[in-house]
């Protein structure tokens, strides 16, 4: 979305136009390709909205970071599906046979371990896991960039969304390569100063500050790049669209 500038939205007309600063980025967000792929049902126009106005003008806004004094005592860690077999056999062997699979619209698929990860590249970032369902809490996470690891296979000029699954079948997303991209987003193997534990996603789990807590995926365990959503599920590119989750859920 490079090159999306207040100048050329003034001069599409779109603002000259004296809409309303809703609907002018509703009519940008279409024009400019920003249309969410639940954007069809009830709740449509507004997560347009959103979604169109946060890109348009917030594409590299920071998640608020804490200082460590604020790091919860008690974080709390969601119910999840029981683990399979295969993830059961993962843990007992301590992940060392644990892989991240990439494929789809990069020059390189890639089959990561941990070690692997670890070694390109170590961030630590204190940021807020906010469910929808309204509770939070802060943790220190540490990992891997994800851009990083994207750089490091080759992102094809079609990508435009990431869709990552995880060990538990019932929990996948996606998000678009903005995010994907942003500085703040994490492949994140630590918490709190130690290996991530297994309740909070362990061995490895994807971090979006920027968006709640349901798009931070626990035991990541595939990564593919597309051009488009169509397929993935019915469309709508998460596993949790049937719970009345919206695609972007931007904070
Ligand atoms: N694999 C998997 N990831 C998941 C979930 C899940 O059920 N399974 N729940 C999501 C939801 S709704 C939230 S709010 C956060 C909660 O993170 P926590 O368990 O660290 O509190 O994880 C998200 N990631
Ligand atoms: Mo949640």
């Amino acid at each position: 979305m490079s090159g999306i500038t207040r100048r050329a939205l003034v001069a599409s007309g779109v603002v000259a136009a004296g809409a309303t600063v809703g609907s002018a980025l509703i009519a940008a967000g279409r024009r400019f390709g920003l249309v969410p792929p639940d954007a069809s049902g009830i709740y449509g126009p507004g997560e347009t909205l959103s979604y169109a106005a946060h890109r348009l003008f917030g594409r590299h806004a920071l998640a608020r970071e804490f200082p460590r004094s604020m790091i919860s005592a008690k974080p709390f860690a969601n119910s999840i599906s029981p683990p399979t077999d295969t993830f059961k056999r993962h843990q007992a062997e301590n992940f060392v046979n644990w892989r991240l699979k990439m494929y789809g619209h990069i020059a390189r698929p890639a089959s990561l371990s941990l070690a692997e990860l670890r070694a390109m590249e170590v961030r630590s970032q204190i940021t807020e896991v906010t469910c929808e369902e309204g509770w939070s809490y802060v943790a220190e996470w540490t990992g891997t960039p994800l851009s990083t690891v994207l750089e490091s296979v080759g992102l094809r000029p079609t990508a435009r969304y990431l869709v990552y699954y995880s060990s538990d079948p019932d929990w996948w997303e996606s998000i678009d390569i903005d995010e994907a991209m942003h500085s703040q987003t994490l492949l994140a193997w630590g918490m709190n100063g130690a290996d991530l534990p297994v309740p909070f996603g362990g061995p490895l789990r994807l971090r979006v500050p920027r968006q709640l807590g349901y798009k931070s995926v626990k035991f990541l365990n595939r990564l593919v790049v597309t051009d488009s959503l169509e397929g993935f599920g019915p469309g709508t590119g998460q596993s949790a669209v049937n719970d009345g989750y919206s695609w972007y859920a931007g904070i």
